[in-house]
């Protein structure tokens, strides 16, 4: 890439991926979102630009290979986003993760987007805490299966409040949060949202995207 020329980036994927919710957590505000790739009667869009971040959600699909194969390795980088919804513990996404990157021949960074996106852009506020502390006892991993298991009535008479507290951190961001808490209630707001931040699996994509960066030695327009 010729020297000073800004850094294009293209971020693709099949449709709802997490395409815009990657680009948004990632603060690449000048990156591409791509049409999706796979889609019937859509041809795949080109993937041209210096450096094409690919999400992948749940499997790796035969229209996931085609693509990526029509991109230079150093210029693919591969997310497993929704880490979330794989399995019930990170471990199984990182085993999803290291089974797709053996398939691909490319390292896969397993990330949860959604919760990047609202530690990026959130601060826990005094109620969330309050919440988050009358609830940390809750550590079945069941009462964060699904929203009505964690706003059930029969939890107290805060329902409301683990309603706006889900709605600001979504289930998996609760569960981290009361996992946190139950090891050590004292935590401050800023030692948790550190933790959640680093549950989201960004920061190794973060630290990537700055490599990549300086090995083409161009600023990134973001
Ligand atoms: N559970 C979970 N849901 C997520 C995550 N990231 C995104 N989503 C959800 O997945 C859905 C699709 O996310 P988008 O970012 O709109 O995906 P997209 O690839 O841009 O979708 P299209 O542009 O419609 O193809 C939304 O409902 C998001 O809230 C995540 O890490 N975990
Ligand atoms: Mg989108």
């Amino acid at each position: 890439m010729p020297p000073g020329r800004l850094l294009r980036i293209q971020v693709t994927g099949r449709a709802r991926a997490g395409k815009t919710t990657v680009r948004n957590a990632l603060s690449l505000l000048s990156a591409e979102e791509t049409a999706p790739i796979d889609e019937p009667g859509q041809p795949d869009p080109i993937l041209d630009a210096d450096l094409v971040l690919y999400i992948l959600a749940g499997s790796l699909r035969p229209a996931d290979r085609r693509a990526l194969a029509t991109v230079p390795s150093e210029r693919a980088l591969v997310l497993l986003n929704k880490a979330d919804t794989i399995g019930t513990r990170w471990s199984d996404a990182a085993t999803a993760a290291e089974s797709h990157s053996a398939a691909l021949g490319l390292p896969v960074y397993p990330i949860v987007a959604a919760l990047a996106t609202r530690t990026r852009a959130g601060t826990l506020t005094d109620a969330d805490m309050r919440t988050l502390r009358r609830h940390r006892h809750r550590t079945d991993p069941a009462c964060t299966l699904a929203p009505d298991l964690f706003t059930t009535p029969a939890a107290g008479t805060d329902v409301a409040n683990r309603q706006l507290l889900l709605a600001r951190w979504a289930l998996h961001g609760v569960a981290c949060a009361l996992a946190a808490l139950h090891h050590d209630p004292a935590l401050s707001p800023c030692s948790l949202l550190q933790i959640l931040h680093s549950a989201s699996g960004i920061d190794p994509v973060h630290h990537e995207l700055h490599r990549r960066h300086e090995l083409t030695s161009a600023p990134c327009r973001s």
